[in-house]
């Protein structure tokens, strides 16, 4: 397939790049961490969006080189932030459930944030329901491993896939991503809200902190609020932007 002859220059070529969405803590109104989401600057083809192409990594494998890059990447731009004076919080990166079932995955987090200098506690990782289906066992003791490294874990997309109670009764993470549709449908529905108080306090509950993703209206951003999310995420506050972008973003906040 063309796409995947190109996937596979793209990672030698260098023609993937990161861009940050900001995370604003409720509290203090404040930066609280920034996701990190891959984009891919095709020669001919343009952008492309990650909607078009990780799938395909997956079932390719190239997810495995990719998501190292990714991972990487991150700690380089964190380096740079660091020796550029910018205290910047926690980047969350995703994981793709084909990189948690990587025999060395654990080592290759430890040895790249070696390398840059990062402390482990500036990377957050993002992982998603589907990502336990085949072997919660397994999939348990790889994240406890990657906490252990002090690197934090979030459930991602949170009440889209399928047994989220299990997985909350089991997974050690330390945050849960409230999934998009649930804010799309806040204002809407009072069956939404329910919903949504019951998972904040449910997760207050068993230590796990909440952030709201796809905030796009003031009235979620309020009800939100008042529900106690602790964090949230969306085109309200940002698009996810290039490193330069961010910097300018932040100076025009303060
Ligand atoms: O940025 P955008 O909204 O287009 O992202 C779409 C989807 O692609 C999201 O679900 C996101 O989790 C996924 N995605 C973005 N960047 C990465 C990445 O670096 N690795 C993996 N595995 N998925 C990513
Ligand atoms: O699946 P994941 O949560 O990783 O996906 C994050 C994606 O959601 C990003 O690609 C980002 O572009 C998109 N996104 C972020 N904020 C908003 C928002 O407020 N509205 C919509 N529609 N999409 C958003
Ligand atoms: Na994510
Ligand atoms: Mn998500």
């Amino acid at each position: 397939k063309a796409l995947m002859r190109d996937l596979k220059q793209a990672t030698e070529a260098g023609e993937f790049q990161l861009v940050y969405q900001p995370k604003i803590d409720l509290a203090t109104q404040r930066l609280a961490g920034l996701e990190a989401l891959i984009r891919w600057r095709h020669p001919e083809k343009g952008l492309i969006g990650p909607a078009a192409f990780i799938a395909e990594a997956e079932r390719s494998g190239m997810i495995v080189p990719i998501g190292a890059w990714v991972f990487a990447e991150a700690c380089r731009q964190l380096k740079a932030w660091n020796n550029a004076g910018l205290r910047m919080p926690t980047v969350a990166v995703n994981l793709s459930p084909v990189q948690l079932k990587q025999a060395d995955l654990v080592e290759q987090f430890r040895d790249t944030l070696k390398r840059y200098d990062i402390k482990p506690a500036q990377l957050e990782l993002e992982v998603t329901e589907s990502t336990f289906i085949d072997d919660i066992g397994a999939s348990s003791v790889t994240l406890q491993q990657l906490r252990d490294l002090g690197v934090c874990v979030a459930i991602d997309d949170f009440g889209t896939g399928y047994s989220s109670l299990t997985y909350l009764q089991r997974l050690p993470v330390d945050r849960l991503k409230l999934d998009r549709s649930f804010v799309t449908a806040l204002e809407a529905s009072a069956q939404t809200e329910r919903i949504v108080e019951a998972i904040i306090t449910l997760s207050h509950g068993l230590g796990l902190r909440v952030i709201a993703e796809g905030v796009e209206t003031e009235q979620q951003l309020t009800m939100l609020r008042a529900k106690g999310c602790d964090e949230v995420q969306g085109f309200w506050f940002s698009k996810p932007l290039m490193a330069d972008e961010l910097i300018a973003w932040l100076k025009a906040r303060t």
